[in-house]
């Protein structure tokens, strides 16, 4: 079954979208979430939704089920959250909070720490410290925190190295989410992706967001290495004041930071460029035209980073042509609703925003279903990192596919 991938993969027209069945297929589905979220880092919630010991989110991505957790020390750890008894699932809510993990079933009984700390009736010969829950990779990124399902982790601290100084100015950790949407978009996780890599689609689409957001490709992506006069004085004038600033990737091009000019005249993702948390700031960005601080990471995360208020987006794949999408809007931890910021003001620009992209990725599904598309051309001047990821996802589909075709005989 890998042989179609593999050639399909091979091949693949250099600056053409990919063919359907990476979009439909559901072999290549299970591909990818084995040769991508089963192996890769993935951001799953900012740090500030657990402030507390206690205080647990669930995530569940492809066959895995993970709980994230405050212990009483303080550390952020996770856990697969499956009993060490017969499996069941442990905690079952969203988020919560819980004084130890108590399994539903036979009620086993968990340290926040994963240690199992009670098991009723299970003889002399059981030894609780055999069957504590098992330990996901867990790192928490200057407030985002981070897991990895792999046995062995890829490194992570080359990537924390280049990202940590663009967010602790954002003070993350001094953050609290003010708004979570959850939306499920009827569209291929990869079509989500290649969908936020361009604004090729933007002024037909985005009219809030284009009010502060700018069109120009190179804002977006900076493929070329070519940084026009404005963006290399924004770049200045923000590493003047302390902010990292200029344009980050790695070699292979899984992430990239960078910090942008937003339309000039405007301070943040709000209808009027107004700051929406304009006088308790989340972090310590005093440039009030620092403009935003973009991430993306490959395959889970987007975000932005504004003087005064954060948004983290998360991308969960559930089926072949079903994806989520988590947006939390993160504003300082002691600014009140209805005080110092109006929700509607904070995030109407990304409701509606998402749900612009919701509608055109679902398009592009139903296009991309028929058995008369073929795949287009790219743009090279507005979709060149819609380029990039294809390329990152096609090379490392290509390195990974013969040892899982290899594991799986
Ligand atoms: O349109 C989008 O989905 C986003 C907006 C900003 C960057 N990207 C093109
Ligand atoms: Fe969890 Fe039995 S399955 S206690
Ligand atoms: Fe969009």
């Amino acid at each position: 079954m890998c042989q179609m991938t593999q050639q399909l993969l091979a091949r693949r027209k250099p600056g053409y979208s990919l063919e359907r069945e990476f979009y439909t297929d559901a072999q290549i589905f299970r591909e990818d979430l084995e040769a991508f979220h089963y192996r890769e880092w993935l951001f799953v919630t900012p740090a500030c939704e657990l402030p507390k010991p206690g205080n647990y989110i669930t995530y569940k991505i492809g066959e895995y089920q993970v709980v994230v957790v405050r212990g009483a020390d303080g550390e952020i750890r996770a856990f697969h959250n499956t009993c060490r008894h017969r499996g069941s699932i442990i905690c079952k809510a969203a988020k919560g909070t819980t004084p130890k993990l108590v399994c539903p079933y036979h009620q086993w009984t968990y340290d926040l720490d994963g240690s199992l700390l009670w098991a009723r009736d299970m003889g002399p010969d059981f030894n609780p410290a055999d069957h504590g829950l098992h330990q996901v990779h867990c790192r928490n990124l200057a407030g985002l925190v981070y897991i990895c399902l792999a046995k062995e982790a890829p490194d992570f601290d080359s990537f924390a190295d280049v990202i940590r100084p663009y967010l602790l100015p954002h003070d993350l950790e001094n953050a609290k989410v003010a708004h979570e949407s959850r939306i499920i978009e009827n569209g291929n996780w990869k079509l989500v992706w290649e969908n936020n890599r361009e604004c090729y689609h933007c002024s037909a689409n985005h009219p809030s967001l284009i009010r502060t957001f700018p069109e120009d490709p190179r804002v977006s992506y900076l493929g070329n290495g070519d940084i026009p006069d404005y963006i290399a004085r924004h770049f200045a004038e923000c590493e003047a004041a302390g902010l990292p600033a200029s344009f980050m990737v790695p070699e292979d091009g899984q992430y990239r930071m960078s910090r942008m000019p937003l339309v000039p005249g405007t301070k943040s993702f709000t209808m009027d460029g107004a700051f929406a948390v304009p006088n308790k700031r989340l972090g310590n960005v005093t440039l009030d035209h620092a403009g935003v601080c973009n991430k993306f990471h490959y395959p889970s995360t987007w975000a932005y980073f504004l003087p005064d208020h954060c948004l983290t987006f998360r991308v969960t794949p559930v089926s072949p042509t079903e994806t989520e999408l988590l947006t939390c809007w993160l504003v300082r931890k002691d600014a009140e609703e209805g005080v110092d910021y109006d929700l509607k003001h904070l995030t109407e620009v990304w409701e509606a925003t998402n749900d612009e992209d919701r509608r055109v990725v679902e398009d592009n599904q139903l296009g991309v279903n028929s058995p008369a598309f073929a795949p287009g051309p790219y743009s090279a001047v507005h979709e060149a990192s819609v380029d990039a990821f294809v390329d990152w996802y096609c090379s490392k589909l290509t390195e990974r596919l013969p040892a899982m075709l290899s594991a799986a005989e």
